[in-house]
């Protein structure tokens, strides 16, 4: 008996011992982005958890938020005070996933996307003008400002072609970062040392089976 508790000793050993930790993905700031305090007309306290004089990065020419390797992206919708129509959109050029118009936003939206820069932009529909992440120019106009939660979380905010305020609250998005679909439960790791395990387990059986005989 206690040669069949060394040999389960070994087989898990070998099979913990093989289950390695998740491969840190980050998200930051490339290029350039200013330190930039939340104004007073600020009013999306209660949703995104920023409030007047919290210190965000404005994006500047060429800033923008990057991914430091290929993984998975999910947006969630937080709010957006603006009288303009204003969309978020990911894989620039590309699908409407946000529209401050409607009130049917997808709670969260995930997207497997590339390392580098997140390809995403913001619209402007009354005026038609859009601003890109990486696309940022030096005006408060059109521009995007960026807070860090987490290395993984970070809140998007936009200041649309209204010439009337610097609020940064006329569309509001969360992005978060995952090596894997967020959307699938991670699977139980299959580490290689398994088959040993199982093979270890018959090999005792047989070996007990054979005593048995024996005796
Ligand atoms: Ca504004
Ligand atoms: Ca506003």
């Amino acid at each position: 008996m206690k040669r069949t508790f060394a040999a389960l000793a070994v087989c898990a050993g070998a099979l913990f011992g093989t289950v390695s930790a998740a491969q840190a993905i980050t998200l930051s700031i490339a290029g350039t982005a200013t330190n930039y305090a939340l104004p007073s007309d600020f009013s999306l306290s209660a949703e995104t958890g920023l409030a007047t004089g919290t210190t965000v990065k404005k994006l500047g020419t060429g800033g923008g938020l990057s991914l430091d390797t290929a993984g998975w992206l999910q947006f969630s919708y937080l709010g957006s005070e603006a009288s303009n129509h204003n969309e978020f959109k990911f894989s620039v050029g590309g699908t409407t996933i946000f529209d401050n118009t409607s009130a049917t936003n997808a709670a969260v939206v995930a997207y497997q996307a590339a390392g580098g820069l997140l390809s995403f932009l913001f619209k402007d529909a009354t005026v038609g003008s859009s601003v890109a992440n990486g696309g940022s120019g030096s005006s408060f106009l059109n521009s995007i400002a960026l807070f860090r939660e987490t290395a993984t979380s970070w809140i998007i905010l936009f200041n649309d072609t209204c010439d009337c305020d610097k609020d940064y609250d006329d569309l509001a998005v969360r992005v978060q970062a995952f090596d894997r679909d967020p959307g699938i439960p991670a699977a139980v790791p299959v580490p290689g040392a398994l088959p040993l395990l199982a093979s270890g387990l018959v090999g005792v059986g047989l070996l007990a089976r054979k005593r048995r005989k024996a005796a």
